[in-house]
């Protein structure tokens, strides 16, 4: 990565810019020979999705995906960490940082509202690699719409039994455990919401389909059919779910423009080296200034995303109460940009960066998903209006009352 400045900038401690050369060196050695090779199949797919746990665990990074003390290294989950790993891992591989952030979004509601007990049965057998988790959230008819969802858990004396169906689930019929939603109907929409853990080796719980995407990554569609887990396998209480599943996303929304960040990132590096090497008209590429043009506005976005994506996980690491807008900001401003960037690096190689195999071929199809999971662009625009007008709202009420 050829600009580091970024690592100076206030929003940061020292232990995260020691980190973030740790893991430059560590993914250079480890994760760079290994995306060299795109997985044939999905056979190929899952056993790349185990090498890369296993390799994250024995390098210790999956310990910032729980807090200590149940594996974790830090006490609470560290955000910038989070965001600066999958910058790192997001710039050479994208199933690597897909292998990453799984084992920390899969376990997130459990290391946020998990009981003592379930927190010391699941969180280290994460953090070492020895399980993997997922986060099974999105139906076929529910998906930015949670409050929407239609797979129900009901009590039957000390178990819930839960049926439906969820999809494009990361992991699926990979995971050892689901953090599952399921209506439980305490009130009606997102009230009647809660969350379960779900082992993979649930009585009733099956792998309907398998998803190929256009960049490698295990995708599943779940059934539950009268899939019997024990009431204490419950996450918060009942009618939580919602907020389990909205509080989750707020620590691992700045984390998807983190990820975003290590595409964009990528995709400038290549250029710039592209623009120096290829000539046209008699001169390099980066002496025309159409093509400076183009890296002046691939620099100024990643800086700007860089901004959003280091205040976002700031303020959750540094300030009590919720960061949703925050979060919400860095994650689409982010990702569309990078998009943009991933664009106009494809644009600068011309024909050779629409040739399968090339590195900004691949940038192209990995970074496309970023603007649709956790939360579409168009749902963060909706959170981020919604607090506007709701604080000016406010204001203009407390003005008419004084
Ligand atoms: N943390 C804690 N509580 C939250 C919260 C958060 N981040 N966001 C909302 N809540 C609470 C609200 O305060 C509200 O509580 P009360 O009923 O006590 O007032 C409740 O949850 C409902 O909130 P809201 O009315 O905002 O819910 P909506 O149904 O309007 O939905 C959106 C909000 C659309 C923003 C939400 O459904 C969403 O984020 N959708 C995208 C889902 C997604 O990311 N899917 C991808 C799956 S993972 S790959």
């Amino acid at each position: 990565m050829s600009d580091q400045s970024y690592l100076e900038w206030p929003f940061l401690e020292d232990s995260h810019r020691a980190l973030a050369r740790d893991i430059r060196t560590w993914s250079e050695r480890e994760i760079a020979p290994l995306a060299e090779e795109e997985p044939a199949d999905r056979a190929g797919l899952d056993a790349l999705m185990r090498e890369l746990v296993n390799r994250l665990a024995a390098g210790g990074w999956l310990q910032y995906t729980v807090p200590a003390p149940w594996g974790g290294r830090a006490r609470t989950l560290d955000v910038r960490a989070l965001c600066l790993i999958r910058e790192t891992l997001a710039f050479h591989s994208g199933i690597a940082d897909l292998a990453f952030v799984m084992q920390g979004l899969g376990t997130g509601p459990i290391s946020l509202f998990g009981s003592e007990d379930m927190r010391r049965r699941y969180l280290p057998d994460v953090a070492a690699g020895r399980r993997i988790a997922a986060f099974a959230l999105s139906e076929p008819q529910s998906g930015s719409d949670v409050a929407a969802m239609t797979t129900a858990a009901r009590q039957d004396g000390g178990d819930y039994v839960i049926d439906g169906e969820k999809t494009l689930i990361s992991n699926g019929g990979l995971a050892d455990q689901y953090v599952v939603f399921a209506r439980t109907g305490e009130a009606p929409g997102a009230r009647g919401l809660s969350a379960f853990v779900v082992d993979a080796d649930a009585p009733g719980f099956s792998v309907i389909e398998h998803f190929d995407i256009i960049a490698p990554h295990p995708l599943a569609r779940l059934g539950f059919e009268n899939c019997r887990v024990p009431a204490s396998q419950m996450l918060g209480e009942p009618g939580d779910g919602f907020k389990v599943a909205m509080a989750s996303l707020d620590v691992f929304r700045p984390t998807v423009g983190g990820a975003a960040l290590g595409f964009a990132r990528r995709a400038c590096d290549e250029a710039l080296a592209h623009a120096q090497a290829r000539r046209s008209f008699g001169k390099p590429l980066a002496e025309h200034q159409l093509i400076q043009a183009k890296i002046a506005d691939m620099a100024l976005r990643i800086d700007a995303a860089a901004l959003l994506v280091c205040r976002a996980a700031w303020a959750r690491d540094t300030r009590p109460g919720r960061v949703t807008r925050e979060a919400a900001m860095a994650k689409l401003y982010a990702t569309e940009s990078a998009q943009e960037v991933v664009d106009e690096a494809v644009q600068i190689f011309g024909g050779m960066g629409v040739v399968v195999g090339s590195t900004v071929e691949r940038l192209y199809r990995e970074v496309r998903a970023l603007r649709i999971y956790e939360g579409a662009s168009e749902i963060q625009r909706l959170i981020i209006a919604g607090q506007a007008l709701a604080e000016a709202r406010a204001e203009i009420e407390a003005e008419a009352a004084e």
